[in-house]
This record gives structure tokens, sequence and C-alpha cells, in this order.
């Protein structure tokens, strides 16, 4: 059963910006169904505090949820497929990255937004590696992190996380994408309705109790008795794991009854202060960083400009004389208008955007998108 509905997590935090919350998880860990029930679970709250939902998966033909934005709406995945001759991972991955050349557009409907809502949140490609493992997935994962306090929910199917060995393999997988994105982290076990998670709490807080399983299933002992090299590899990737897991929090949903999803949003408010603690000097830190770096490398260009430019007007003094810039004489050669995104929750014009990928195949309109490398 749901439990009640509780006004701690909702809205009423005026001046708070909004919290945006990735999910991501391997394929059928019930991502999406984790959106629709945490969007109906923010919508039952008193007062209510409806989300902003993204949808970037191309290829899926039903989500159980309104996105606000979604991808569909801006590429069409079958067209990406066949102009690029490609299958259907790479499709999805194409698809991604087209979408992503407009992402600036999606943040400022978010930004838009950030007054009045509380959560956004993104559900992602069905296939994890396209979103974790994609130069698009970064882009969109700092683009968020850097304008909105942001965490990962990192959805876990349960029921087929019981053998130990497949549970490191799905922590580990956890554990590099913490490692790549640096963000606060939520380890989201799901379907506990089909499977309770306290296996997994039992083996995340006891590492003994972990080996125990693992010595149980079968291969860990050669015919002599001895561990064998599998089992030794296990146990030292199950020491690593327990750094791992003291850095983040674990909690238990199930996305079909809606147990859980306060918890769920407990730890979401514990990883905005986390954002704002750790992630947020470093992106500052990083920042500063860069912006000295391009700094130097823009004086030294500069330099070596002026330099050149002197030797020039030496040797070529009439020259120099007609050596004048017209901004008026620039071309426009800003293509902003090529096509934008949608956000379905406002009124649309008939005319408001354009299919991405038709209007690549449009002839007339000499569009011809780069090949994907
Ligand atoms: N029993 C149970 N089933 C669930 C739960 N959450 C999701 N499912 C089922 O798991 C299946 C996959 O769910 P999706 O939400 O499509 O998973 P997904 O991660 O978005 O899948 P892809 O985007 O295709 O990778 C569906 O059949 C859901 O009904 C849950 O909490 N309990
Ligand atoms: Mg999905």
């Amino acid at each position: 059963m749901p439990e009640e509905p509780s006004a701690s997590t909702s809205s009423g935090k005026m001046g708070k910006k909004p919290v945006t919350i990735i999910t991501i998880g391997m394929a059928g860990a019930g991502k999406s169904t984790f959106v629709s029930r945490l969007n109906s679970y923010l919508h039952s709250l008193n007062p209510p505090s409806p989300p902003y939902i993204l949808n970037l998966d191309p290829a899926v033909t039903y989500v159980p949820y309104d996105p606000n934005i979604d991808i569909r709406d801006t590429v069409n995945y079958q067209e990406v497929m066949k102009q690029y001759n490609l299958g259907p991972n790479g499709g999805i991955l194409t698809a991604l990255n087209l979408f992503t050349t407009k992402f600036d557009q999606v943040l400022d409907l978010v930004e838009k937004r950030a007054e009045t809502v509380d959560y956004v949140i993104l559900d992602t490609p069905g296939q994890i590696e396209i979103f974790t493992w994609s130069a698009s997935g970064a882009i969109i994962t700092d683009a968020v992190a850097s304008s909105l306090p942001t965490v990962v929910a990192y959805i876990i199917d349960t029921p087929r996380t019981t053998a130990p060995a497949t549970f490191m393999s799905n922590m580990l997988y956890a554990c590099s994408i913490l490692y790549k994105t640096k963000l606060p982290f939520i380890l989201v076990f799901n379907k506990t309705d089909a499977q309770p998670h306290d296996f997994a709490l039992e083996w995340m807080s006891d590492f003994e109790e972990f080996q125990a399983a693992l010595a149980t299933h079968g291969g860990t002992r050669d015919s002599e008795g001895e561990p064998t090299y599998m089992n030794s590899l296990m146990n030292s990737m199950s020491l690593v794991l327990d750094e791992f897991y003291k850095n983040l929090k674990a909690v238990g949903v199930s996305s079909l009854t809606g147990d859980g999803f306060k918890q769920f949003l407990e730890a979401v408010e514990n990883s905005r202060e986390e954002y704002e603690k750790e992630y947020l000097p470093e992106l500052e830190r990083a920042r500063a960083e860069k912006a000295k770096t391009l700094q130097a490398a823009k004086e030294d260009s500069m330099n070596r400009l002026m330099k050149d430019l002197a030797v020039d007007r030496a040797r070529n003094p009439a020259g120099a004389l007609a050596d004048h810039w017209d901004p008026e004489e620039e071309e426009d050669d800003d293509d902003d208008d090529e096509f934008s995104i949608v956000d379905r929750s406002e009124e649309r014009g008939p005319d408001e955007y354009i299919d991405l990928t038709r209007a690549g195949r449009h002839d007339a309109e000499n569009i011809s998108w780069p090949r994907p490398s």
C-alpha cells in the first residue's frame, strides 16, 4: 500500500530551486514506471507538487505518464535509422545526439518553470549505456547539473538481482556511473512488491554476509576445495564496493504499488544538501579553472595575431589602409530557428516545430546532417 501522502516533501519551500532527478537503470528495470509512479505520488501530495518531466527515450512507443518535453516530438527515431543506415541502438544514440544539439532550448524551458516546480524528472533510454557512455548523455547530465541541484536515481530490478554475482555486477555498474557523474546517488531497489530488498541492504551493510552468500554459489571452490580465482576476484571486488556503499543512499520502492516513495523523496532532499556541499563547490572550482585556461589560450592567440598583423602591415602598408571590419557585412548564419523544442504543457502553434529528421530529408531546404562518427 502507498504511504499517506505527506506535505513535508511537497512545495512550500518557495525560493528553493527544483531538484532534477535523472533516472538511470538497466533495460526493463522499471525506469518509466518509476517516473510514472513518482509523478502520481507528487500529484497526490497535499498540496500537490506536479513535476516537470522529460522523456529522453526516442524509441519508446508508450510512456505511462504525460511528459512536458518529449524527445519524440523533435526527432523521429525510425527516420534516423533509415537516413543513417543504423540499427536500433545506433538509431537511439544518434537521435539523442541530434536532440542534444538543441539542449540549450530544453534548459531554457526548464528554467522558465524553475519557480513553480519542485522536481524535474528525466526518463532515459532503455539501453543504459546509450545514456551513460555517450557524449550526449554526459552533455545533458552536465548541463542540467550545472544549472540545478541534480541527483541520479539508479533503478535496480530487485527480483533480477538476488544472485550475488548479478548483484555485484549491477553495483559495479552503479559505481562506474557515480564515478563518471560524481553526482549525489540514490540506489532505488524497484519492484519490492515482487521481491523485498532486505537481502540487498544486508549485503551492503555487512561485507561478510555478502561473502558468505558468494561462497554458497557454485564455482567458488575447485575440486580440491581451494578458493578459485573467481572467488578471490569477487571477494576483492566486494571490498571495493564496501567503500562505494558508504557514499550512497539506498531505498526500496514498488513502482507498482507506490511503496517507498516517501523515503525516496526524503533521500532526494538529503541529496540536495550533498549537491550543495560537495558537487557545487567542485563545479565552481572546475569552472574557474576552465575560465583561466580559456583566458590564457585567448591571450596567447591574440598575441600571435597581433604579431602576424604587425608583420603583414610592415610588408604591405597599402593593404593595411583597407583593413577594416564592418559588422553590417556579416552574414547571419544563426541556425537556431531551424526547429524548436516543444513544451507540451504550453500552447503550441501549428508551425512551431519541424520534425528534425524530416527537415533533413527535404531537398529544398538543403540541410544535410553530419554523419555520426
Ligand atoms: N512487479 C513490478 N513490476 C514492475 C515495477 N516497475 C516496473 N515493473 C514492470 O517492469 C517492466 C519494465 O518496466 P519499464 O518501466 O518499462 O522499465 P524501463 O526501465 O523504463 O524499460 P526500458 O525503458 O524499456 O529499458 C514492465 O513490465 C513494468 O510493468 C514494480 O515496481 N513492480
Ligand atoms: Mg523506459
